[in-house]
């Protein structure tokens, strides 16, 4: 059977690969459970120092597979609530929660959930011919999958409100001009660039790359001085690892240091 999420070690970099491509990689219950298991393996090994998240052939992800719950074949509504809880919401928190640094190539169309858990990785790239779709409103959804708090963080109410109520589609260069995502590329360089990008990654001070990850995402609820004391307490753990004492050794020695990510 075709693996439903392609998981790939290398230079310390798990590369997920969404592999549903006949369906522009849309979620079923299979590929839930396999991306889940990749970034809860990112957080258990330790030979895992960053992630790169990208979608096979021409499209990343068009959200939930909306052939799973027909309509068309009567039953019950579905409990959508019990989907997010059970499948999206845990592969969220895990994202979030891992103190490695998660890079998205985003290799095409972005469509709903997919959207969003792109939007929660930590740099996002995209090809160029990529959009953004809160598709969630053509269906008569809400915005899921953290959506409606990134977007709302990130963009502001007045464009938030514009891309979840119209589910205009966001090209690549435009999210990137609004900082939605770090950059738009050529979408032949898109890959390459990503992969060194987190082999970059995956080579330097993965703790305290973790611990800057969790400074920076606890800034959307701390105040000043919570976040000044986190800033001490993270940069006391810092100063105690192997790397920053490699660091300030190859500084002075004049040579590149060699992060072990300890
Ligand atoms: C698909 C899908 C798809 C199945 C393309 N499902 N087959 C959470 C909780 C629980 C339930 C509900 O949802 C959620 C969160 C969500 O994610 S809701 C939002 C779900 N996603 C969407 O509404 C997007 C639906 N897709 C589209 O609007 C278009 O496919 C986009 C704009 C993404 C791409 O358009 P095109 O480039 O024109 O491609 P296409 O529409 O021709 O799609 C290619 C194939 O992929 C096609 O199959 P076919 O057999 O005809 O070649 C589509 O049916 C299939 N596909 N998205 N979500």
């Amino acid at each position: 059977m075709t693996e439903t999420v392609l998981a790939a070690l290398a230079d310390g970099v798990l590369t997920l690969t969404l592999n549903r491509p006949d369906k522009l990689n849309a979620f079923n219950e299979e590929m839930h459970l396999a991306l889940r298991a990749g970034f809860q393996r990112a957080h258990d090994d330790a030979g895992v120092r960053a992630v790169l998240l990208t979608g096979a052939g021409r499209g990343f992800c068009a959200g939930q597979d909306l052939g799973d719950r027909d309509p068309r074949n009567g039953g019950p509504a579905p409990d959508l609530g019990h989907t997010l809880e059970t499948f999206y919401n845990p592969t969220l928190r895990l994202i979030r929660s891992l103190e490695k640094p998660v890079v998205c190539a985003v290799n095409g169309v972005a469509a709903g959930a997919g959207a969003n858990i792109a939007i929660a990785c930590d740099i996002v790239l995209a090809g160029k011919s990529a959009r953004f779709i809160q598709a969630f409103a053509r269906i008569g959804l809400v915005p899921d999958a953290g959506g409606s708090w990134s977007l709302a963080r990130i963009l502001g109410e007045p464009r938030a409100k514009a891309l979840a109520l119209t589910a205009e589609p966001l090209g690549a260069e435009k999210a990137a001009e609004w900082g939605l995502i770090w950059k738009a590329v050529e979408d032949e360089a898109l890959m390459d660039e990503a992969l060194a990008l987190a082999r970059s990654l995956a080579a330097g001070p993965t703790l305290g790359l973790g611990l800057t990850k969790r400074l920076i995402q606890a800034a959307a609820v701390n105040s000043l001085d919570q976040q000044l004391d986190q800033e001490r307490d993270c940069q006391r753990e810092a100063g105690r690892s192997t790397d920053y004492a490699e660091g300030v050794t190859a500084f002075l020695e004049k040579r590149k240091p060699e992060f072990r990510g300890q």
